[in-house]
């Protein structure tokens, strides 16, 4: 113990720092294999696919990347939980919706960790979720159109970040907070925290045919800060792992006061005994106000509900529902190895990685191996539930993924490297410097029962001279490693947006089959939708007009509208009529104060302009949809309040 305290001393921090910046004089930093071997694994001939989807977290840009491996080729930013001007998610009519929630509309989002859906502990190519981290929430992208389909808003939850991982069978998506608050919420001094301050573990029910997510129950707990988590399998299946730290319980100055102790805790929680629980009227109803989106997959129309209740567990009334494990020190990341027996952790502040059994867990706990409790949940003891440690892997060991092949790669934040080791015998079998600093680290499938152990990305905090600079602000990035071999090789640095948590990867086939090309026209159902040109028009209902046109290569239906006042607000609901692949039409007039249209085939997109100002504006396609595109044009005249210029637009009828 007393070696893990001397590494707590900021002499230590102080030259692991050093360390860490000296790496950062860059240039020079010669990969160590020939550049054309690494220029030959990473080169996807013009035309051809990449063999993986890379999904990356958008951080705090809220959104989440979309990229090809191993190329490294950027192929879209998925608008998640910010508004998104390019294709108007957030703006139009349809999508606004999507971003409510109890505080509001929320134009932005923290996102850190992309989970894909899993059966069998396997990715099935379904849907991906990611969490909102600073006004917690949860959301489901649909990976047949690659559409946020629905946000779920997580009640008495702050800072969800310990957030959305799944179970092996996408049974449920978990959201902990990160910061313990008072539960519910209240009015208290925050130096009440000890009395006042709850930690909450909430399990979504992810409903297996839609997707459709539901909060199932919340899991009240001791005010420590929930920090990540991942799922069982197999043999661990019913469990959920959570790390905590700040188990001192600090409500200040956590640098200092939340690193006393040598260990904190993974929460080891017992789903299925939780479901127990919960059926047997062991939880309570609790009032709670929280949004619930959801994308209408056949109008595509987005609506949101605000939920009344929730189910509060407090773990104190379940026995055996949750345990805790002292893992030293301030874990980051927690997470099981293929095989669903180890459970590792990245202890920032360790000098050691943890292993610990989950059989070895199991016996302890029949054998009641407990050293104390916590608010009636049990500490087991260190010795009886850890498998081993792996020794000298580095400085500030943060996440593990695994490659399949009975090795798994941590990543090292303070020391800037991924670390390799054994399964079998927690040996150092490798290690690769990373340029810089690391968070987490990404293998396809490698938190899954059947990773695709070919290569590793490297999500790293600072770039600093990797790229051209681009002034004080600077891309964020990501490096691609060559895992196939014994040794890791450096293949390919790679930009990303915003900062790139967590990103998860799967064969591009199992999402390429199912992709859908355009949506259907015939089953347009937008109550706004015109699928014909005959069918467009205007009409006034007191200061709001309506415009119903559509878009064809290359001219919008009507074209020309009078009799639009100033203080109008004019909803232009554009529908495309197209119904082939990538031909998007666009909309923007002068001076709207919102976002541009982008419309797909088959879709109807609304946006409301409240025209300020008298006079005649020409509005038009903004994607060069075909060689007249830049005749796709109109105007709306503008004349003032009260005008009697009467509402006209020239629609096939009059044409
Ligand atoms: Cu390590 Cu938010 Cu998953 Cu970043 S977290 S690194
Ligand atoms: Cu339609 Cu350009």
């Amino acid at each position: 113990m007393s070696s893990r305290k001397s590494f707590g001393s900021h002499t230590m921090w102080g030259a692991a720092l050093a360390v860490a910046a000296l790496a950062g004089c860059g240039k020079g930093n010669a990969p160590s294999v020939g550049a054309a071997d690494a220029a030959q694994k990473v080169y996807v001939a013009p035309g051809q696919y990449d063999e993986f989807y890379l999904f990356t977290s958008g951080g705090f840009s809220g959104q989440l990347g979309v990229y090809g491996l191993p190329s490294g080729r950027l192929l879209k930013v998925l608008p998640v939980f910010s508004q998104n001007p390019e294709n108007a998610y957030g703006y139009s009519q349809e999508t606004k919706p999507m971003l409510n929630t109890s505080y509001g509309f929320i134009p932005w989002d923290d996102s850190h960790h992309p989970e894909l859906s899993m059966t069998n502990g396997v990715p099935d190519g379904r849907w991906i979720f990611i969490n909102g981290n600073n006004t917690p929430r949860v959301a489901r992208i649909d990976l047949k159109d690659f559409v946020t389909a629905e946000i779920l808003e997580i009640p008495h939850s702050a800072g969800n970040h310990a957030s959305p991982f799944v179970t092996e069978n996408t049974e449920y998506s978990v959201a902990a907070t990160r910061f313990s608050v008072p539960t519910p919420q209240a009015d208290v001094p925050i130096a009440s925290y000890k009395e006042n301050f709850r930690g909450l573990l909430t399990f979504i029910k992810v409903d297996s045919a839609t997707g459709h997510m539901k909060i199932a129950f919340q899991i009240l707990m001791p005010g420590f800060n929930y920090d990540l988590s991942h799922s069982g399998k197999g043999p661990s299946h019913e469990w959920s792992f959570f790390t905590s730290y700040n188990s001192e319980e600090a409500n200040t100055l956590l640098e200092v006061n939340a690193s006393q102790k040598d260990k904190d805790y993974i929460a080891a929680v017992h789903w299925t005994v939780a479901e127990q629980c919960v059926k047997d009227g062991k939880a309570k109803q609790v009032p709670a106000r929280y949004a619930h989106n959801i994308m209408d997959p056949v109008s595509h129309v987005a609506t949101s509900t605000m939920e009344t209740s929730t189910t509060f567990l407090d773990a104190k009334d379940c026995p055996g529902v949750v345990y805790y494990l002292p893992t030293p020190k301030s874990p980051h990341g927690v997470d099981v190895d293929p095989s669903g027996e180890l459970i590792v952790a990245g202890g920032k502040l360790a000098t050691v990685i943890p292993v610990h059994s989950f059989s070895r867990m199991i016996k302890a706990i029949q054998d009641k191996a407990f050293e104390g409790e916590v608010n009636g949940i049990p500490v087991l003891k260190y010795e009886a539930t850890i498998a081993g440690e792996v020794k000298n892997p580095g400085l500030g060991p943060l996440h593990t993924e695994f490659d399949g092949q009975g090795n798994a790669y941590t990543s090292m934040f303070v020391s800037s490297e991924i670390v390799k080791w054994s399964l079998k015998d927690f040996t150092v079998l490798d290690r690769v410097p990373t340029y810089y600093s690391i968070g987490h680290l990404s293998i396809p499938g490698g938190d899954t029962r059947k990773p695709w152990g070919k290569y590793v990305v490297a999500l790293n905090k600072i770039t600093k001279d990797r790229y051209l600079p681009t002034g004080p602000e600077l891309t964020q990035s990501a490096q691609l490693f060559d895992i196939s071999g014994p040794k890791m090789q450096l293949l390919l640095d790679f930009p990303t947006i915003g900062e790139p948590h967590y990103a998860q990867a799967l064969p591009a086939s199992m999402i390429t089959q199912a992709q859908l090309r355009t949506f259907d026209l015939a089953t347009n159902a937008d109550p706004y939708a015109a699928l014909s040109e005959a069918a467009t028009g205007v009409s006034r209902k007191g200061q709001s007009v309506h415009v119903k046109m559509t878009a064809i290569r290359s001219h919008f239906v009507p074209d020309n509208i009078e009799g639009v006042q100033v203080g109008d607000s004019v909803f232009f609901h554009i529908t495309n009529l197209e119904q082939d692949w990538d031909v998007p039409h666009g909309f923007a007039i002068t001076g709207i104060n919102n976002s541009e249209l982008l419309i797909m085939p088959g879709e109807t997109r609304t946006i409301v302009w409240v025209p300020e100002k008298v006079g005649v504006f020409p509005f038009y396609c903004t994607d060069f949809c075909s060689a007249l595109h830049q005749e796709m044009q109109g105007y709306v005249r503008v004349s003032p309040k009260g005008s009697s210029v009467a509402l006209t637009a020239n629609t096939p009828a009059k044409h």
